[in-house]
């Protein structure tokens, strides 16, 4: 793809921030980069264990149609290490209660054989 201009409709960068709610509890995170490649900015958080949590808001978590309400819907946990997603979990139309996913996308499984590089040693 060639951006040579522009995103388009681009919301004001650097003033987005998204609501996420887990537990019943409800934290304010600054969403300034997007990290899922939709165009719309996702908030990250850094877990103490080396990995990060990216939220990412596509839908309204209420009745499921298309239109971010500023809650986040869709989470991964990504190794930082690796820079890859080793989780995924998604909010619970409904309930809003945050579901893992199963299993992980379809296309992480099969790729080219580069192994796992973890070079000495780790916490697991
Ligand atoms: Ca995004
Ligand atoms: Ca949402």
């Amino acid at each position: 793809m060639s951006a040579q201009d522009g995103p388009p409709a681009e919301p004001e960068p650097g003033g987005e921030s998204m609501t996420v709610e887990i537990g019943g509890t409800s934290r304010r995170l600054p969403a300034e980069h997007d990290y899922t490649g939709d165009g719309r900015p996702d908030a990250a958080v850094e877990a103490p264990d080396g990995t990060v949590v990216v939220y990412s808001d596509s839908e309204d978590n209420e009745t499921g149609a298309a239109e971010p309400d500023g809650r986040a819907d869709e989470a991964w946990v990504v190794d930082k290490s690796t820079g890859r997603a080793v989780g995924e979990a998604h909010v619970e139309r409904g309930t809003g209660e945050w579901v893992d996913e199963p299993s992980g996308p379809p296309d992480g499984r099969s790729g080219p054989p580069d192994g796992p590089s973890a070079p000495g040693g780790g916490s697991r």
